[in-house]
């Protein structure tokens, strides 16, 4: 049987969706965060309520078992992300030579993109990525090594009226969620709330619109292939035709994440599973398209400054538990990854356990 998409999309057969289609996810956690609407986040763990602490024993769980879970009551306004779905419809719906007078470069990854590859292989998906604070430009930092860091400039379109403040007001609302999670999540690993603050003063986050177009052959190709995030956590909201799939801890296989009507879903990144040295683990998940719909998701990229030493935090290690990984800087692993994104590459792209210490 012929191919009806171009080789660059075919995944190799072990990697294809399963012609059966993809069991829903029944386990994921889906956590209420309602207890923060009402009281704030403790200091320190034992200064919790019993609603908060209960909360916290469920974040805990959801993160060692899962790496992913889903949130309601999160507290982002749900205009703000039907404004940013509607800005995104509009922003895709645009000429193509429209859409690449934003094209992104090697240089400075934000703006439209559609030739991404995961893994060496191409994407079936359009992208526009902006980030929520424009970091100060390294020097001032007095970082010698800045030739290694990407440049974070915002390029906004001229069309859709309105696309700017569409993303501006939806990345400050989702800004302030990913902060309460990072406490929450510090204070599951019994440290202070804000003890991983600091390292998002100038942070390098990116939101993403993802548009993923009906496709002539689901079963060869992938929206998404399969991949980790690099950063702290991911933030996701999506639309109601579902497509992400996450490799289930237990037995390995791929479980699709069911839309749940305003909720996010979150899964933990690499660099929090090196600060955790290990207790929480970056969950790999991937993107499966279908031939009838497209789908439309919204990824928060959480990741810290660019000159952050990302290592396992002091307080986590004893001689139970020696370090696990060699520190490294986000900010050159960043840019080493992306430039993976930009081209299919000979060799396979820079992972996190390239950074594991030898046993
Ligand atoms: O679209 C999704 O559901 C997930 C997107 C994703 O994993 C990514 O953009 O890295």
């Amino acid at each position: 049987m012929g191919t009806l998409v171009d080789p660059a999309f075919v995944q190799a057969p072990e990697h294809r969706p399963k012609s059966t289609g993809t069991e829903e996810a029944v386990g994921i956690p889906l956590i209420d965060l309602s207890p923060l609407l009402h009281s704030p986040i403790p200091a320190t763990g034992s200064a919790a309520t019993p609603a908060i602490s209960s909360l916290l024993a469920e974040v805990e769980a959801a993160c060692r078992d899962w790496g992913f879970f889903q949130v309601i009551n999160h507290g982002v306004p749900s205009e703000l992300l039907d404004n940013l779905m509607a800005a995104s419809k509009g922003f895709f719906a645009l000429p193509a030579e429209e859409k690449r007078r934003v094209r992104k470069d090697e240089v400075n990854p934000l703006g439209y993109f559609d030739t991404e590859h995961t893994k060496n292989v191409r994407d079936w998906k359009e992208v526009f990525d902006f980030t929520v604070q424009e970091p100060p430009v390294i020097p001032a930092l007095a970082e010698p090594r800045t030739a290694e860091f990407l440049t974070f400039k915002n390029r906004w379109p001229e069309y859709p009226p309105g696309f700017g403040e569409a993303c501006d007001k939806y990345a400050k609302a989702v800004n302030e969620l990913a902060f309460k999670l990072l406490e929450l999540i510090a204070l599951t690993l019994g440290l202070p709330a804000k003890r991983l603050n600091g390292f998002f003063k100038d942070q390098s986050s990116i939101i993403r619109l993802n548009r993923y177009p009906p496709c002539p052959s689901p079963h060869l190709a992938l929206g998404v292939g399969r991949h980790k995030d690099g950063g702290a956590l991911t933030i996701l909201a999506q639309d109601d035709v579902g497509g992400l799939d996450v490799k289930r801890r237990s037995d390995g296989e791929w479980i699709r994440v069911k839309p749940i009507p305003n909720s996010y879903i979150i899964n933990i990144g690499d660099t929090f599973q090196v600060w955790s040295n290990d207790k929480y683990e970056s969950a790999e998940h991937r993107v499966s398209v279908n031939s009838e719909r497209e789908r439309l998701s919204i990824p928060f990229f959480f990741n810290p400054a660019q000159y952050v030493t990302v290592q396992p935090l002091v307080e986590l290690i004893d001689e139970k538990n020696p370090v696990k990984y060699n520190a490294y800087k986000w900010g050159e692993f960043y840019k080493t990854r992306q430039n993976g994104n930009f081209k299919k590459l000979e060799v396979e792209n820079i992972q996190i356990y390239h950074f594991k210490k030898a046993v």
